[in-house]
């Protein structure tokens, strides 16, 4: 049967990470619980999807690393200008993997500076808590919230990511609630008064995979699973698609699926 949760608005004074609560609001003031995936190869097309679907998300997912033309002046002060402008988070899918001294310099240095500018990132917890510490460290400078998901399941056929593994994940976030503030995750993990806030990528209405593995859900099997927040790329974007309908669409049917889960 179908799990009830909190309503987003009765969560926003009670959780423990600042990020959280900041994208709590968010989700209630723009009614919304639809983050895009913006897997785009140029500049020019990152940042017109932003600007375009920047009043529909909560959230914009990026893989910086993946744009052609590519430079912290051209691609990220103008993103960072965008998310004020439609009040919407960053989270760059770093997906970081390695021991704490190394994902710390990851995150903060080279031609991204992710800390500088990405609410949101996500990091393995295959390497154990020095990776959690590690990217930890990089935010003290840091004087806005930045919060940090860890990866304790994936949307992809065949993922090594379960049962014990997913576990261990949660109990690795459970040392620090401040930052690790949820999980991208297919499943609500964690207890009712944790309050993790579960991100769920692997969405679509009209795909059933991309013949790479990717596995899609509807927005409805993933939002009474107990997803907070769908995670939508291609089903938005792809060739053909008209990507503020479809965006309208996704951000409609995820919040029909939420309120139906919070009575
Ligand atoms: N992504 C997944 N599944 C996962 C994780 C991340 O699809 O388990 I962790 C990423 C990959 C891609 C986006 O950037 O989410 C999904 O895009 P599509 O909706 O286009 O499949």
């Amino acid at each position: 049967s179908p799990i009830t949760l909190k309503a987003y608005e009765d969560r926003i004074a009670t959780h423990p990470s600042p990020l959280a609560r900041r994208l709590l609001k968010i989700m209630t003031d723009k009614k919304t619980n639809l983050c895009v995936s913006l897997d785009v190869d140029t500049k020019d097309e990152l940042l017109r999807l932003a600007d375009t679907l920047g009043p529909y998300v909560c959230v914009f997912k990026t893989h910086v690393d993946t744009i052609e033309d590519y430079t912290y002046e051209s691609v990220i002060v103008p993103l960072v200008e965008l998310s004020k402008r439609h009040n919407f988070l960053i989270f760059e899918d770093r997906k970081f993997a390695d021991i704490g001294s190394t994902v710390k310099s990851q995150y903060t240095s080279g031609i991204f500076k992710i800390v500088q500018w990405a609410h949101i990132t996500n990091a393995h917890a295959l390497p154990g808590p020095g990776i959690v510490d590690g990217l930890c460290a990089g935010t003290k400078d840091i004087s806005e919230e930045r919060g940090l998901l860890l990866l304790a399941e994936m949307s992809s056929s065949g993922s090594l990511a379960t049962g014990d593994y997913t576990d261990k994940t949660v109990d690795l976030a459970r040392r620090n609630k401040l930052f690790t503030f949820g999980f991208i995750a297919q499943n609500r993990l964690g207890a009712d008064d944790e309050d993790f806030i579960i991100m769920t990528p692997g969405v679509g209405l009209d795909d059933k995979g991309d013949g790479l593995g990717q596995q899609y859900r509807t927005v409805d099997d993933a939002v009474s699973g107990g997803s907070d927040i769908i995670i939508v790329g291609r089903g938005i974007f792809a060739k053909g698609r008209d990507a503020v309908a479809e965006s309208k669409r996704y951000r409609e049917a995820g919040w029909k699926a939420y309120t139906a889960r919070v009575k």
